[in-house]
């Protein structure tokens, strides 16, 4: 483990700021979405607005070096016409100054999750003007806070919330349209490498990467139809973002399957070759599990799972393509029925670093619980454990020469997991959210991983 890499450990800004209209910041999509639907919001969530400098000293003390984070795009843009909120602008400078100043490197996500309204409300991700307004989004990004970040990443987990929001329907903007999720998917890519562009166009330091809920495909035997089955899963979950960021292309099997059946004519050639220009410097992987892969077995209802169980219904519709299986009897899943599998990170590790050639971080891993937090420290053995086998499979993957550069723990201390409020804790750190201010009490996990940290990796069992 050289000095360099990066321990540490991930939030996000929906999921952890709180003051959703504090100093001039305008409503996401998510603000709008949960409040009309009477659902938990993260209307305080952990205000980290105002903890984030004990927060950060907590991270420093816990022996990490590395701090994730994302960027609210409607804290920093006001409306439609680019104009920039200077208060926002100062939060974000404020964390970054912290950071810095206490030796931890950012790892800077452009955006997780929260839309603008305004833009939503012109279609979002449905409207290709969208992806020219990220890009814009983007550049204000690298100029207001290029002098404080190395790491940049274009978007966090584009499968989830693109398929979660167009698909399945359980996240804003809620629609339930397989057309409407392929589009979406398209801009989407489409802005990550417009990003690109713009931030190799600007000759600003550092290295720009795309974060990705990485789900390693296995099948339940060898068989062809298992194995066509597997690239039809890989292709859904795993190749649109990552053949198409790091390659600049979208797999061209999946292209052809889906021009039989959708209106494809969205596609511009320009933007292909934009997409193809603008490829990324790294990979960031959230790892929580794997998929196991049988064939459509023509049953109604096909399961593609939502492995980090990023909350509300798991399942979709896709018919001839593939089935997930959930009831491994072999397989050991968590309460909220996301499978543990650290032989499944080794695994695809491998494969990722086969394929692309690109460095590679581990930007979220952990387990979600209920725990109670009242106590002095939350023993939570079942998180050191989790942790310990899975930064041990990366570790393996290193020794067979994957070029590892950092792991990120989910989550820094307890935040707001989207649909499934406050409840599923991943944190290393306790927040009773029951208390005024929002106590903070580091759980047993945080000193372990201090303790690993220290050791550069060798006190891990493997
Ligand atoms: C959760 C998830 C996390 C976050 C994260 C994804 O339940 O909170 O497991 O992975 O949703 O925002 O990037």
């Amino acid at each position: 483990m050289n000095k360099d890499f990066l321990w540490g450990s991930a939030t996000a800004s929906y999921q952890c700021e709180g003051a959703w209209n504090l100093d001039d910041k305008v409503e996401s999509m998510w603000d709008v979405y949960l409040h009309e639907n009477n659902l938990e919001n993260g209307d305080n969530a952990s205000d980290f607005y105002h903890h984030f400098e004990e927060d950060l000293l907590q991270l420093k003390n816990g022996g990490q070096n590395a701090f994730r984070m994302s960027l609210a795009w409607p804290r920093i843009i006001k409306n439609k016409e680019g104009e920039v909120n200077s208060k926002g602008v100062d939060f974000y400078r404020k964390i970054l100054q912290c950071c810095l100043d206490k030796d931890i490197t950012p790892f800077v996500t452009i955006y997780h999750w929260d839309l603008p309204q305004y833009w939503e409300e012109t279609g979002g991700w449905l409207n290709n003007e969208v992806s020219y307004a990220y890009q814009k989004y983007a550049k204000i990004c690298f100029e207001k806070f290029g002098d404080l970040v190395d790491l940049w990443v274009t978007f966090n987990e584009p499968k989830w919330f693109v398929s979660s929001g167009y698909l399945i329907g359980n996240y804003p903007p809620a629609h339930k349209n397989p057309q409407e999720m392929i589009i979406a998917a398209y801009h989407v890519m489409l802005a990550s490498a417009l990003g690109v562009k713009i931030f190799k166009e600007g000759g600003y330091k550092g290295q720009i990467g795309i974060v990705h809920s990485f789900t390693p495909v296995n099948g339940v035997d060898d068989s062809l139809e298992t194995r066509i089955a597997m690239r039809y899963a890989d292709n859904y979950c795993n190749n649109w973002i990552l053949d198409t960021a790091c390659q600049g292309e979208f797999p061209i099997d999946l292209l052809s399957e889906l021009n039989k059946k959708f209106d494809l004519s969205f596609i511009n050639i320009k933007e292909l070759d934009v997409i193809k220009e603008n490829t990324v410097d790294f990979i960031g992987l959230n790892y929580y599990a794997r998929a196991l892969i049988r064939p459509y077995s023509n049953g109604e209802t096909v399961l593609v799972a939502n492995n980090s169980g990023n909350g509300g219904s798991n399942k979709v519709i896709i018919k001839d393509w593939f089935e997930q299986v959930f009831d491994d009897p072999d397989a050991i899943y968590t309460e909220w029925g996301t499978e543990i599998c650290p032989l499944g990170l080794e695994q695809g590790l491998k494969e990722v670093w086969n394929k692309y050639h690109l460095p590679l971080y581990i930007s979220e891993n952990g387990i979600g619980v209920r725990e109670d937090v009242t106590v002095d420290e939350v023993q939570d053995d079942y998180r050191i454990s989790y942790m310990n086998d899975h930064i041990a499979a990366m570790m393996n993957a290193m020794d067979d020469g994957v070029d590892m550069r950092g792991y990120f723990a989910w989550s820094t201390f307890d935040l707001y997991s989207w649909k499934n409020g406050c409840e599923k804790r991943y944190g290393l750190v306790a927040i009773d959210f029951d208390t005024p201010n929002l106590l903070r009490k580091p759980k047993k996990s945080y000193y372990w991983y201090k303790e690993i940290i220290e050791s550069k990796g060798k006190k891990i069992e493997r």
